[in-house]
């Protein structure tokens, strides 16, 4: 499984490094000057992505030199033992199988000879007809009333993908229902989520794989005292929770009866789970039809990763590409720019998917990586952040490659002004960044518009900075579905190629135990002991001294 010679012995990494070096003082003026067709040359379509990969600083020579290092590698073989269940995430020795959550229904994945698929489509059903049940109103409240508003608990993985989800589905869902979503233990989040919900109308679902999580067990527990508070009868809990998690034990034990839970597996990583049950929120929103066009969406980026040639692999190039700026041009960021109103929460989503899954230091067998992993990843929607940020990705110092996701037609036209439409608006808006970016403006150029010479140097764009630009025709369930299944393998690829685990995520639990101790700590009745550093014990002491003052 993999590729047992380190990254940087692997013919193809030496091969690179002398390219880049060739390529990195060639600017995209004279790379598309000297082939007219480069704009339409590197470029790969599928499942109704249109992915433009010219903008970047490559060659023909880059592509088939980093196609080699993916074949090199190991990623042929690396897919396959995911998608045959092999147990891939080796420090946790499970099986990594989101994509069966998607499989569709008579489609076998074997697990340990077992197949996973039937039991996915018992939770989907169960999931459909508890979503219907709800929507429809024959689900009722503890005192008879419609649910109305629909709470989903739950952190990381159990809350970025059903936020982002929905809303970026919200065109799609019953505006009859109020969707919330409560992930921080600060209180704030739970009081501004209820504040204007009746207890009687509102349902909670409360995600959690584990169902042991600080924060969100915190926040379940205030939530089933805000609505016995106001219903005063411990059976209400009944008629007003669900829950989504792989413990059975401690969702019966927190007072949810079981028939009222859905079910998902080890083999489902948080940050993979927003088409499991974890989902539940967006089906109720969206209805079970439309979140089974989210999967099919899912589902049909799954088999383009697993069976297209990598040349025109979506997610391989697009993986290759983040592989080749992080480590042949020392890039640390890459932007992700959605041009849609409702992808807002896209970026936000990404950075746990790619930042969790690569932000390793090690390789799978233990040993200090010598190159660089994982780019912070980041961006808000267009055009917003062309009024804040973009300033630094144009004239900064730092190379940022970007991500530009459009659409060619809007789920909400609206005219403007002389002939055009918001949406031409919009878009113009996302190809003038690019070219901007790609092209810039020289100082000859700069001084052609009269500009006073003191000015040049602050008028001039060098350009060279690249981009991909991802066009959709519109933003759908299964549009949704391609998007999120692409990046999702886009972060597989970078993964196998820097042999780290995707798929684990020790790196978040040192501070869960510390915290954990200073929890204690801070609300101690007797003034405890104090053994950290002098920093973190005067952080301590100088909370309970305020807390002790304010009581
Ligand atoms: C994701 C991580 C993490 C996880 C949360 C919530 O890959 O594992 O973000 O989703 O810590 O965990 P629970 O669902 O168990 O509450």
């Amino acid at each position: 499984m993999g590729n047992d010679v380190p990254l940087r012995n692997r013919t193809a990494w030496a091969q690179l490094e002398e390219h880049a070096a060739a390529v990195s003082p060639q600017h995209l003026r004279d790379l598309f000057a000297a082939d007219p067709e480069r704009g339409t040359t590197f470029t790969a379509e599928a499942l109704g992505i249109y992915l433009d990969y010219s903008k970047n600083r490559i060659d023909a020579d880059t592509i088939r030199l980093l196609l080699e290092l993916a074949e090199q590698s190991g990623l042929r073989e690396r897919i396959e033992a995911m998608f045959t269940g092999e147990r891939i995430n080796v420090t946790e020795d499970r099986a990594v199988l989101h994509v069966a959550l998607r499989a569709p229904k008579g489609e076998q994945i074997l697990l340990d000879g077992i197949d996973v698929v039937p039991a996915v489509h018992e939770v989907l059903g169960r999931m459909g007809e508890f979503a219907d049940s709800v929507r429809s109103g024959r689900w009722r409240g503890h005192t008879g009333e419609k649910i109305t508003n629909i709470v989903n608990i739950g952190i990381g993985g159990s809350d970025l993908g059903p936020v982002m989800a929905y809303e970026a589905l919200r065109h799609y869902s019953d505006r009859d229902l109020t969707l919330r979503f409560v992930s921080n233990v600060d209180g704030t989040d739970f009081v501004e989520a209820t504040r204007d919900l009746d207890p009687a109308q509102t349902l909670f679902i409360v995600s959690s794989k584990t169902f042991t999580t600080l924060e969100t067990m915190t926040n379940a527990a205030t939530a089933r005292a805000w609505l016995l508070d106001a219903l005063g009868d411990k059976s209400a809990v009944a008629k007003h929770f669900v829950a989504v998690s792989t413990n059975t034990d401690a969702v019966a034990e927190f007072g949810i009866d079981p028939m009222n839970m859905f079910g998902f597996w080890d083999w489902v990583g948080g940050r993979y789970s927003m088409d499991s049950a974890i989902g539940l929120s967006t089906m109720l929103a969206v209805g079970p039809d439309q979140f089974g066009e989210l999967l099919a969406g899912f589902h049909a980026m799954d088999e383009h990763f697993r069976t297209t040639p990598f040349g025109a692999n979506l997610p391989v190039l697009l993986g290759l590409l983040t592989v080749w700026y992080v480590d042949f041009f020392g890039t640390q960021t890459q932007a992700v720019l959605p041009y849609d109103q409702y992808l807002k929460r896209f970026p936000a989503y990404l950075q746990q998917l790619t930042m969790e899954s690569n932000g390793k230091h090690v390789t799978l067998s233990g040993e200090h990586v010598d190159y660089s992993t994982g780019p912070v990843y980041w961006g808000e929607p267009g055009t917003n952040g062309q009024h804040s940020f973009y300033q630094l990705i144009h004239q900064g110092t730092e190379l940022i490659p970007v991500d530009f996701l459009g659409f060619t037609h809007s789920l909400n036209p609206l005219p403007a002004a002389d002939g055009a439409t918001h949406h031409d608006l919009l878009t113009a808006n996302v190809f003038a960044q690019s070219e901007a970016l790609a092209f810039g403006k020289t100082a000859d150029e700069v001084r052609a518009e009269g500009t006073a010479e003191e000015l040049v140097p602050h008028r001039v764009f060098e350009g060279n900075r690249p981009s991909n630009t991802l066009l959709l025709d519109r933003l759908t369930p299964y549009a949704l579905g391609t998007l999120v299944a692409l990046y999702e393998h886009s972060v597989f690829v970078q993964g196998t190629i820097w042999s780290v685990n995707s798929f684990d995520q020790w790196g978040v639990e040192l501070g869960k135990v510390l915290a954990k101790k200073v929890a204690g700590e801070l609300s101690a009745t007797t003034e405890p002991a104090l053994h950290h550093d002098s920093s973190t014990n005067a952080l301590i002491s100088r909370y309970r001294t305020a807390r002790q003052q304010e009581d």
